[in-house]
Parts: C-alpha cells; structure tokens; sequence
C-alpha cells in the first residue's frame, strides 16, 4: 500500500504540516476558494481551504471553546452575537451554548463552506439550525458597516489574512467593529501564531489599540496549525476580558475559569513580544 500526505500551504509559515490522508471526501472550487475534506488516521475529518487546514476533528474544540467563551464569558450578559466567517460552524456551537444569547448572526461569504461543513463535518455544523441562529452569506466586511450598537459580541473566525480576509484584520475594519459594538461590546479574532507570524500579531495589535480602549491577546495550543501557539485579539470598549465576568457553567472539554485566566499572557510579557525590537 501507498502512504498518501497532503502537504498544506500555510503562506506565512516557515514549515509546512503533512498529514496522512486516509481518504478524500470532498474537494471543490467555490466562487472564494478550494475546499477540500480528508480522514486523517490521528486527526479524524480535516478541512482545508485553500491548502490551509483550518480544522479538524479531533482538535477543533480548543479553538472554538477559546474563540467564543472567554469574549461570552468576559461580558456580563451576551445577547447578540455577530461571527464573521466560521463556515465550519464550530463557534456558533459553542456561542449557541449560552442560554443568555437570543440571536447568533453568522455571516460567512462562502455558502459552500457551510454547505460542505454540514454534508463532511457534522460534530461543528450542528448548530445552524438553531431557532436563534440567522446565517447569511455575505460579505462580512460590507455586512458589518450597516450596523450601528447593535452587538454585545463579535468573533471573527477567518481564514489566514491573505486574500479576501486580509480586509478583516485592519484599522479600517476594526472601526466598523467598534461601532457595530454595543457601548460595552467585545471583539475577539483569531490572529495567527506568536512564533511563525508575530509580525502579523503586531500589526493587528496596533490596528486595535488605535480604535479599542481596551486592547488584549490570549492564546491556546492548536496542534493542527503551524505555530501551534495560537493567537486571538480582544478589543473590548468597556469590560475588563481576563477573566470571567459571570460563573462558568457551559460543558467543554478544555475552557474553564481556570483556563480563562490562564490564556491571557502575562502583561509583562505582551508587552514585550508587541515590540518591533524583541526577537524570539
Ligand atoms: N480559522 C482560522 C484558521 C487559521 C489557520 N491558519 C493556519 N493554519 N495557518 C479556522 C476556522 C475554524 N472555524
């Protein structure tokens, strides 16, 4: 027998993950990008857009419970809920946990992501057809600028900030975001791993802190993307975001109160890497 890998194409990364490829279950071309779906023997189903894997099953928890509970745990009481991109459905499962949320708007500009996520990828899109969840496919970056206080809590879960989602991680994006913001609104991205991509953690870093009061970093392990040591950026207009704001009682497997505080970096240290002059 034939061991078969797919390389993926991480464009800013110095290495490139191979993994084993069982089987391929789908692979396609939207209108946005080649979606590709394979069984990985350790990983289970892995998605992959436009050669970047972006999930997989055996690992996507850690960066779904992040992504969605320390913003919704940080605010008091999150209502309104905003995910730009997220096709896969992973956050909107987790935001979709609170019983405090009454409406999860998920705007992902590539109705075929969801379509493939639903068909190859059921344990994430679980949750599209919850009564509180509204999914439009649009795009997020023209979507968000109609919108004015309207949302406790916006979670960008893009892909890579190359191609069409660059957009999503700039200063003029983030002014948008801070409007379309309740007066005590949280914004949280995902932005890219400390070690390969710190330039790009510094660039949205100080995209942030020209638009947000309160500008943060946390991080988790993500075995699956190359870097491993995760990113997402907080911009909060009110509250404080390193720990939680109410107890903390939605099942997961790895977010806790404990792990809440855990994930911010220690303020001597975020300083320091946000420094064009520390060098790893
Ligand atoms: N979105 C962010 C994936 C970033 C992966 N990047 C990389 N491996 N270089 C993930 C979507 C999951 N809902």
């Amino acid at each position: 027998m034939m061991d078969v890998f797919f390389m993926e194409r991480d464009p800013y990364a110095p290495i490139r993950h191979c993994y084993p490829v069982e089987k391929v279950l789908y692979h396609g071309k939207s209108q946005y990008q080649e979606i590709t779906v394979f069984e990985s023997s350790h990983f289970g189903r892995v998605l992959v857009l436009d050669g970047v894997a972006q999930c997989d099953e055996k690992y996507e928890f850690i960066y779904h419970e992040f992504m969605a509970h320390v913003p919704l745990y940080a605010h008091p009481n999150p209502e309104t809920v905003l995910i730009i991109g997220g096709g896969d459905g992973g956050v909107l499962r987790e935001v979709l946990k609170h019983p405090e949320v009454k409406r999860a708007v998920l705007v992902d500009i590539d109705k075929e992501v969801i379509e493939v996520s639903k068909q190859f990828l059921p344990t994430m899109a679980c949750a599209f057809d919850d009564p509180r969840a509204i999914i439009l496919n649009e795009d997020g970056y023209k979507y968000i600028q109609d919108y004015e206080n309207e949302f406790d809590v916006i979670i960008v879960d893009s892909t890579d900030p190359v191609g069409f989602a660059h957009v999503l991680t700039t200063e003029e994006f983030f002014r948008y975001v801070y409007r379309a913001l309740k007066d005590d609104g949280i914004y949280v991205g995902q932005t890219e791993s400390i070690y390969y991509h710190i330039e790009m953690v510094r660039r949205i870093q100080k995209a942030l802190r020209k638009v947000f009061p309160i500008v943060d970093l946390y991080t988790a392990v993500i075995p699956g993307y190359a870097g491993y040591w995760w990113t997402i950026s907080v911009g909060s207009k009110k509250h404080q975001v390193r720990e939680p704001s109410r107890e903390v009682n939605v099942q997961t497997k790895l977010y806790s109160e404990e792990m809440h505080k855990y994930a911010f970096l220690p303020k001597g240290f975020y300083e320091k890497i946000l420094s064009d002059d520390y060098k790893f």
